[in-house]
């Protein structure tokens, strides 16, 4: 443990985890045709032909109780708030999707009665039957009780403001469920110019994939709809703060000549009143900063992106924050622990 482990309960809101069932689903599905850039990912860490440092993910994504909670030990890390790894479910065809998001969801919770003191967890649901998904959602929360929601962002190429998807909204919203939407690769639309260069992932792709579907759903009108929907981006907001002044300019001039619709707030406001954001993966003082005068500190929740990235620089990163004790505790756990309905400690 490090010297400063016992002064923070520290909460890591987005961390990864699979299940050998899916594992084995997206090997089928890295073998399959197909030329999506999910597939760059999916390949590498599921149909790994060597064991070279990126293969050695799956083991970590698949251990739960030994390498997991020895790492959680040494780096002070009191809680991870888990999630089945992207692309999550996504990727299958509906039926397979549905059943093996159950099968996540109860393996989740599973883990996390053995750990109660050290795990939560969010539910995966399918989007591929918006309504069967509704019904693992409403039995992944009230049933298992788990902590909230995650999505990988597109699914089959649509986004959250086709009305299709609304019974899934409207079924978060009615469980006071936070939907984390996490990345995937860039839908088909966006293919190209993330072939090159390592843009297809985290490096890039995944941060304008998931910025764009946020900013879809804000300005589609999605959240007039379902005012109290909750929605957690990672990866500091995936960089959205840092637009809105000029989404909001630019959405006016929309709505003035027609192109976008009347919405009854701002993208601004929408960000403010039905987002949080995490730190996953970005440790930048300047922009926790930022974003913390952008969003307010009650908006701000810390994570690692274990196993992708390391725990001990994430946690060097928020010990070193400059910010006070309180603003602390709240960016560590209070956030995470009401958004999210995890019990104080
Ligand atoms: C990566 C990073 C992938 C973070 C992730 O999910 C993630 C990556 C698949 O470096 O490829 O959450
Ligand atoms: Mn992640």
């Amino acid at each position: 443990m490090t010297a400063d482990a016992k002064k923070w309960r520290r909460i890591a809101t987005e961390e990864a985890l699979s299940i050998p069932e899916v594992a084995a689903g997206l090997r089928g599905v890295a073998r399959a045709p197909g030329n999506s850039l999910d597939l760059i990912l999916v390949k590498r860490i599921y149909d790994a032909q060597v064991d070279d440092g990126p293969a050695r993910l799956l083991p970590r994504l698949l251990d739960l109780e030994d390498e997991r909670l020895c790492d959680m030990d040494q780096n002070g890390v009191a809680v991870q708030l888990l999630s089945l790894t992207a692309p999550g479910v996504q990727m299958f065809d509906a039926d397979t999707a549905t059943e093996l998001a159950a099968l996540a969801n109860d393996r989740l919770a599973a883990v996390i009665s053995r750990h109660p003191a050290r795990f939560a967890g969010l539910a995966t649901f399918a989007p591929q039957s918006p309504k069967r998904a509704a019904k693992e959602m409403e039995r992944a929360i009230k049933t298992l009780k788990l902590n909230g929601l995650i999505v990988n962002s597109h699914t089959n190429n649509e986004y959250f403001d086709n009305p299709k998807y609304f019974p899934i909204l409207e079924a978060a919203e009615a469980l006071d469920a936070c939907i984390y939407i996490h990345p995937r690769a860039p839908s088909d639309g966006l293919d190209a110019p993330f072939r090159d260069y390592g843009l297809d992932g985290a490096q890039w792709g995944y941060g304008i994939e998931v910025s764009t579907h946020a900013v879809r759903m804000m300005v589609s009108g999605v959240f007039d709809r379902f005012p109290k929907l909750k929605i957690c981006l990672g990866h500091m907001g995936e960089a959205v703060q840092f637009w809105l002044w000029r989404l909001d300019y630019m959405n006016k001039n929309a709505q003035n000549r027609g192109s976008a619709p009347k919405t009854k707030l701002t993208p601004s406001e929408y960000f403010k009143r039905n987002f949080v954001i995490t730190t996953s993966g970005q440790e930048s003082h300047l922009a926790l900063d930022f974003s913390i005068k952008a969003l307010g500190i009650d908006n701000v929740l810390w994570a690692i992106d274990y196993p992708y990235q390391p725990s001990a620089p994430a946690v060097a990163f928020m010990d070193s924050a400059p910010v006070s004790a309180a603003e602390k505790e709240k960016l560590y756990h209070g956030n995470a622990e009401r958004v999210f309905h995890i019990p104080p400690a």
